[in-house]
């Protein structure tokens, strides 16, 4: 089996999705967390975007940009996690594209600078959140997006809506109560074992002084905590 090397930020939500599909398939990896700060030479040498994740394999090739590297996990390691038919195959891959505006709609007011501009951040979740809710209720009965089968689609979206909970834990929004297949969805992406990289009460403290320290209009309402930001 191939050497597996996964760059990271320790609180990045697209590495977290690549994590996800490498935890899915059972695939051992290092997982190394560098700072964002102070993001290390040879890390640049293999990041074109400077971004994480990227994804070293055998120290000689770098895969970068989450979906991408999810793509090609699922093409070389088994379980294929895409759906075997064509057409379920390109759904699936539709509402993956559709996650950097999920994540833009139900997380962006993290980094809203005002009490405005939270209202108006707040404002469009339930268009990302009605969209979601209709797409699983054409999927069929769940619990998983594509039924009992585990996806892409669920390991992209995971990262998104833990942080959701996260925020509403924050300052309570209580919109995910109003869309009951999202809600199922999310809360059984929360109990699998494969979203977390981290233990959950240490990773969301984790989250929290981040959004803390970013100085926005959400932090706060975050308690000054004694840990140290990543
Ligand atoms: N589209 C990219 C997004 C990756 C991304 O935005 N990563 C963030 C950390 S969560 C990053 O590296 N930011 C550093 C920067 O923008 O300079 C993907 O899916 O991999």
């Amino acid at each position: 089996m191939p050497k597996y090397l996964l760059v990271s930020f320790k609180t990045c939500p697209w590495v977290q999705r690549a994590a996800i599909v490498l935890r899915e398939k059972n695939t051992p990896f290092e997982f190394r967390h560098i700072d964002r700060d102070n993001r290390p030479d040879w890390f640049l040498a293999i990041s074109p975007h400077k971004k994480v994740p990227v994804l070293r394999i055998d120290d000689k090739v770098s895969l970068f940009e989450s979906n991408a590297i999810n793509e090609y996990l699922d093409e070389t390691i088994a379980p294929r996690l895409h759906p075997d038919d064509p057409v379920e195959r390109a759904i699936n891959r539709a509402w993956t594209d559709y996650v950097p505006t999920f994540s833009e709609q139900v997380t962006g007011q993290a980094y809203a600078d005002d009490e405005a501009a939270y209202k108006a951040s707040i404002e469009k979740i339930p268009v990302a959140f009605e969209r979601l809710e209709r797409a699983l209720e054409k999927q069929g009965a769940g619990p998983l997006f594509n039924g009992a089968k585990y996806s892409l689609v669920d390991a992209a979206y995971a990262p998104f809506l833990q942080r959701y909970f996260y925020l509403d834990r924050i300052k309570p929004i209580g919109l995910i109560g109003k869309y009951p297949r999202l809600k199922a969805w999310a809360d059984t992406l929360m109990k699998r074992p494969s979203t977390h990289s981290f233990p959950e009460a240490e990773f969301e403290a984790l989250y929290r002084v981040n959004v803390k320290l970013r100085k926005k209009y959400l932090s706060q309402f975050i308690a000054d905590q004694a840990v140290a930001a990543e």
